[in-house]
């Protein structure tokens, strides 16, 4: 493992301090970068991370200008909100070496989601959306939490409408073969700051699903 990505999309996050001061706390005998795509109304002071001002539009959109500036052979993509927590990306870089993506996944034995119900509810059916048209096998396609090697990244053409970059990813990766595995991992609930996600979120998922169904890219 020479260099791990870390690419954090954020859009008005007072956590991210904290959250780049912990993982290079917990990476610290691990070769890495931090990539912030900032998206915030007010440019925020970002120390020891690569700031990026986001010039697309979504989520998945600000995944792609990061990867643009990264260096590193694992690509991590990560919440900026404290849902994601440093510790986890350890757990996923263990299982990168013998696959080509590893998934946090807050559905499989051993995770824990600390989400109101509601969140949960909507979480569980873009999920079974997901698994069911899209045909994966994968228990939690929607997460937005993984490891993925750069080679994978360079072979797949990602063309993505709002948050689930992922989702996209597993699909297209699924159909050329690659090797994607899950991991047990915390989501916590955000630390500061509030959600981005609205119901436009829910439209662009179900236009990325049938889309992807449809057309298959
Ligand atoms: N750069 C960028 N970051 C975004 C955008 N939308 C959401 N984010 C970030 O993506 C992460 C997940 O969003 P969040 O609002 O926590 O969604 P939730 O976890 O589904 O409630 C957070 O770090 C957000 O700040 C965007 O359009 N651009
Ligand atoms: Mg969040």
């Amino acid at each position: 493992m020479s260099l791990v990505s870390i690419i954090i999309p954020i859009k008005n996050e007072p956590y991210i301090d904290t959250l780049i001061y912990d993982i290079h706390h917990e990476l610290k005998n691990i070769k890495h970068e931090i990539i912030v795509v900032d998206k915030s109304e007010n440019r925020p002071n970002i120390k020891n991370a690569k700031l990026i001002v986001q010039k697309s539009d979504g989520l998945g959109k600000a995944f792609l200008e990061g990867l643009k500036e990264s260096k590193g052979n694992i690509i991590v993509l990560m919440d900026g909100d404290g849902s994601h927590d440093p510790k986890d990306i350890r757990s996923l870089l263990r299982k990168i070496d013998e696959n080509d993506i590893v998934i946090g996944s807050k559905y499989i034995s051993g995770s824990k989601v600390e989400d109101p119900f509601l969140r949960v509810a909507i979480s569980h059916c873009a999920n079974s959306i997901a698994r069911f048209i899209l045909g994966l096998k994968i228990k939690d396609p929607v997460s937005g939490f993984a490891a993925i090697k750069r080679r994978v990244l360079e072979d797949i053409k990602l063309n993505p409408i709002g948050y689930k970059v992922v989702t996209e990813l597993i699909y297209k990766a699924t159909k050329k073969g690659y090797r994607i595995v899950e991991s047990t991992f915390i989501f916590h609930k955000r630390k500061e700051g509030q959600s981005k996600f609205n119901f436009n979120e829910i439209f662009r998922f179900v236009r990325l699903v049938l889309r992807l169904k449809l057309i298959g890219r």
